[in-house]
């Protein structure tokens, strides 16, 4: 079992992304940390909550860090996400759930220095380069460092150019990354060249609700909105789900596959928040990020779906034709 640190804004696909770690047996989620991105913190750590209780996992403590990035202003995401930041599924809070003293920043620092914990990154850096300011060891023992974010090829979701966790504070991002070189490690980008391609789809869905209505009810009540959006936005019929991606990367390396570059994050003018990847090796850096251009989308779903919904992969192949075929 590995241990994890799920850093993130939940948010709907962050919500489907915990639900997948929690079911998979070969991780040990050992806290939440939320900052402030698709949804403000208090609203993360409430809606974390709601996430742990439908999984019957409150044991599993909830911390709040940063509520706003590292310089500039705070932009939610509510208008993708819903008032309630959970696709207005309005859930009532789980009561007795108070934000802890020990701050996010404070939980990583005790918890990462044993160097066998990874962190999931699936909202904005701002906790990770506070952690950086704060206690650099800390973070350099971070076993693995997967983050959704950024883009490579694939066009942005935020601007022509930027993914929205980057751009929502790319002077995090930049020190993360920066860091990283310093330091010659690497970060493992799920970016949205790969998530673009996981399309959660009406009769998906509804194939959910069939096999297990329980589990199939709670997503549809998270995603309902988040379909509109992208009818609207992106005209796609469905919606991209980015996060659950990460994980899955975490627990099976081969779902995706990319190239080894050299990666810088802008900070400012037009393409603020844009993820510079150096594939050609025009700066003669080493790289300090793994950014994944392919993904076996059939793996990510299979995991997905036995894992959610507690079924058999040969079950799963003749449920889910549309996706297996
Ligand atoms: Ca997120």
């Amino acid at each position: 079992m590995k241990k994890i640190i799920i850093d993130c804004d939940p948010g709907i696909d962050d919500s489907l992304a915990i639900m997948l770690a929690l079911n998979s047996p070969e991780v040990q989620v050992v806290g939440i940390t939320i900052v402030a991105g698709n949804s403000p913190a208090e609203m993360g750590f409430g809606n974390a909550k709601k996430v742990l209780d439908f999984m019957g996992r409150l044991d599993i403590p909830v911390y709040v860090g940063a509520d706003k990035p590292r310089k500039r202003e705070y932009v939610n995401a509510l208008d993708t996400h819903g008032e309630d930041g959970l696709g207005e599924s309005f859930f009532p809070d789980v009561p007795g759930q108070e934000i802890p003293s020990e701050t996010a920043i404070e939980f990583m620092r005790r918890t990462l220095k044993s160097g066998d914990v990874s962190v999931v990154a699936l909202g904005p850096l701002t906790n990770l380069a506070e952690l950086i300011d704060t206690d650099l060891s800390a973070f350099l023992s971070i076993e693995r460092l997967v983050s959704m974010g950024g883009n490579f090829r694939s066009h942005g979701n935020c601007s022509p150019v930027a993914e929205y966790n980057y751009w929502e504070d790319p002077d995090s991002a930049k020190v993360v990354y920066d860091t990283l070189f310093e330091h010659g490690k690497k970060i493992e980008m799920v970016g949205l060249d790969v998530t673009r391609e996981i399309v959660l789809t009406p009769q998906i869905l509804d194939d959910m609700k069939q096999v297990n209505p329980v589990v199939g009810d709670f997503v549809e009540k998270i995603t309902d909105f988040y379909f509109k959006f992208h009818w609207e936005w992106e005209h796609i019929r469905g919606c991209v789900i980015n996060d659950p991606l990460a994980v899955a990367q975490f627990i099976d390396p081969s779902i995706l596959q990319g190239i080894e570059a050299f990666t810088e994050v802008e900070t400012g003018g037009i393409s603020l928040g844009q993820t510079v990847v150096d594939s050609m090796g025009f700066y003669r850096k080493e790289s300090n990020a793994l950014v994944f251009t392919k993904v076996n989308k059939k793996a990510f779903w299979e995991m997905f779906l036995t894992r959610l919904l507690g079924m058999e992969a040969s079950d799963c192949k003749v449920r889910f034709k549309e996706i297996f075929e």
